[in-house]
């Protein structure tokens, strides 16, 4: 029985993928180390960190830990700026019909992010105050496909990890989510999971498993 739906953000409340690519591509560009969309693809619901590690596989030199540290903290720098454009309008479609919903049914609604910023995000969207509970990047050592964001929404929310659901675009988030023993549904690139128990095209499906 499902009594909380634990979202996904970027990819499936919000889309910044593209921003996100910007962002790595200022910092590759800037680095000399080559960078496309199929290389950004592979970033979904990944950790900043581990993000930069992939980034700089193309890379033709080794990195200090501190030239690290200050090359995501550039990247985020920009990042921020360029999150300061979004606004509810960018707010994917059904989004905000599944949400209100859910809530008339009284299932309870998080988030489950490996973003340090989706708070801010939220902000900028106007959705903060909707959730019931919010876990992100700033909550967790592990990202995806660890399942310890969705296992601390469903602490916060107080509730059985096998109660939740989570709806993910990442392949790692369905991994997340089924590690942590969830209902795992899969929208956009997150379809060709094996993992996922339910792949839907309109994230309206939802309401059909509450
Ligand atoms: P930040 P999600 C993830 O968010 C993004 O999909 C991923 O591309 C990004 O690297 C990660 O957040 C960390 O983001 O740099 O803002 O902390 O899909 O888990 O909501
Ligand atoms: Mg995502």
């Amino acid at each position: 029985m499902i009594k909380a739906v634990i979202f996904d953000l970027d990819g499936v409340i919000v889309s910044t993928d593209e921003l996100h690519y910007l962002a790595w591509k200022y910092i590759s560009d800037q680095e000399h180390i080559e960078f496309s969309k199929t290389i950004n693809h592979r970033l979904r619901g990944v950790s900043r960190m581990a993000s930069l590690e992939i980034i700089l596989e193309k890379a033709n030199k080794t990195y200090s830990n501190e030239e690290k540290e200050a090359l995501a903290e550039k990247k985020n720098n920009y990042y921020i700026e360029l999150l300061s454009s979004l606004t509810p309008k960018d707010i994917l479609p059904n989004v905000l019909e599944v949400l209100g919903k859910l809530k008339d049914k009284g299932i309870k609604i998080a988030i489950g992010s490996s973003s340090k910023n989706a708070k801010a995000i939220l902000k900028q969207i106007k959705l903060t105050d909707i959730f019931d509970e919010i876990a992100d990047g700033n909550d967790i050592k592990k990202s995806k496909p660890a399942p310890d964001v969705f296992l601390i929404a469903a602490k916060k929310l107080g509730l059985n990890p096998k109660h939740c659901a989570v709806v993910e675009d990442a392949i790692v988030g369905i991994e997340a989510a089924k590690a942590a023993q969830m209902t795992a549904i899969a929208v956009f690139d997150a379809k060709k999971s094996e993992l996922a128990d339910y792949r839907f095209d309109d994230i309206r499906d939802i309401l059909r498993l509450v």
